[in-house]
């Protein structure tokens, strides 16, 4: 009786031993902590700069894209690329008024892709654009009495077409004065400079 329940136990403990032997289940694997899509924030890329060959150009545009200037006047293009189709404009010395035509050759709406012209001084130009956006596309995105700005048309969409006459004397001080659309993040690539030759 005794040696039985000896061997049994004995037995066991041979089966308990080979039930150790054998390797515990691997754990299972941790789920995968998805790691959050990092959400980079949403950098309007800027458009594909097509090098002036925007075939819709109507206007005509000097060598180095400086703008043509007739009576004091000119005028200029924004596109749906969001492009001003001048890189400069030089106004002449000889003029007291001058006179700025923005003609937007696009289809879209002011709301995705509104242009102005907004004359500054280059060391203003980004303060200016970043408290434009604050004042949102009912302020033509430029603060209201800023007295920074120099001159500056409205905010137009596709197919419309917009002026400004300012005082000559006022971009003949301490410059240099740049042009450029103050629509959230459009001055980045949506500038050129003004002088007074
Ligand atoms: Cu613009």
């Amino acid at each position: 009786m005794n040696v039985k329940i000896t061997v049994l136990t004995a037995a066991c403990a041979l089966a308990l031993a080979a039930c150790g032997d054998k390797s515990p289940p691997p754990a299972p694997a941790a789920p995968a902590t998805t790691a959050p899509a990092t959400t980079a924030p949403a950098e309007t890329a800027p458009a594909e700069t097509t090098p002036a060959a925007s075939t819709t150009a109507s206007a005509p545009v000097g060598a180095g894209g400086a703008a043509v200037v007739n009576d004091c006047a000119t005028e200029i293009e924004g596109n749906d690329a969001m492009q001003f189709n001048v890189k400069s404009i030089t106004v002449p010395a000889s003029c007291s008024e001058f006179k700025i035509t923005l003609k937007h050759t696009g289809k879209m709406p002011v709301a995705a892709m509104g242009h102005n012209v907004v004359i500054t001084t280059l060391d203003d130009m980004k303060k200016v654009a970043a408290d434009g956006m604050g004042a949102g596309i009912d302020n033509d995105y430029v603060k209201p009495g800023d007295d920074r700005v120099i001159a500056h048309t409205k905010m137009i969409g596709g197919g419309e077409t917009t002026s400004v006459s300012f005082d000559v004397s006022k971009i003949k001080g301490d410059g240099p004065y740049e042009f450029f659309c103050s629509f959230p993040g459009h001055s980045a690539i949506m500038k050129g400079t003004i002088a007074v030759e």
